[in-house]
């Protein structure tokens, strides 16, 4: 059976397109969810919201043992958790870290994530489109692409 690609997303990501349109755009996390698993195809994903810190880190330790990569928008926690980093560290796999709008062009506190030091790649400013990059990008890593 096929491993499924777990698409992890942090603090306030389920709000959306309900607030900041101009940096965040007008697009759902149900909308990024449909369009992650319409580039999957085949390919199960686990698309995943918390709010937690502790959940985050317990999805990554599942896709340790479960899955075959790991997409990860971590938001607000990327510049905070250590915890979370040294999860992703443990994933043998892919792991594609992806923020909607670009960080580096935003207010300093925005610009280090702890993240981007242990992940195989990172993808920012694409808005929701990004998530469909890490994906095609991780699928041909796995050997799974089409193209
Ligand atoms: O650009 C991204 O994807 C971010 O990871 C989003 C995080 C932010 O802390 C990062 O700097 C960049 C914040 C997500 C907050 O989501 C909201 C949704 C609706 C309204 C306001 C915030």
């Amino acid at each position: 059976m096929t491993k499924p690609i777990f698409i992890l997303n942090g603090p306030n990501l389920n709000r959306l397109g309900k607030r900041e349109p101009a940096i965040y755009g007008k697009t759902t996390l149900a909308e990024i969810e449909a369009m992650c698993r319409d580039e999957a195809g085949m390919v199960p994903v686990e698309f995943r919201q918390s709010n937690s810190e502790t959940l985050l880190i317990d999805w990554i330790h599942e896709a340790i043992d479960t899955g075959s990569a790991i997409v990860i928008n971590p938001a607000a926690y990327s510049f905070t958790s250590m915890a979370i980093m040294d999860a992703l560290k443990m994933f043998p796999g892919p792991v594609i870290e992806v923020h909607i709008s670009n960080i580096h062009r935003r207010e300093e506190i925005y610009h280090h994530s702890y993240m981007s030091s242990v992940v195989t790649a990172v993808i920012a400013g694409l808005g929701p489109g990004g998530y469909r990059a890490a994906i095609k990008a991780a699928l041909e890593m796995l050997g799974d692409g089409t193209a």
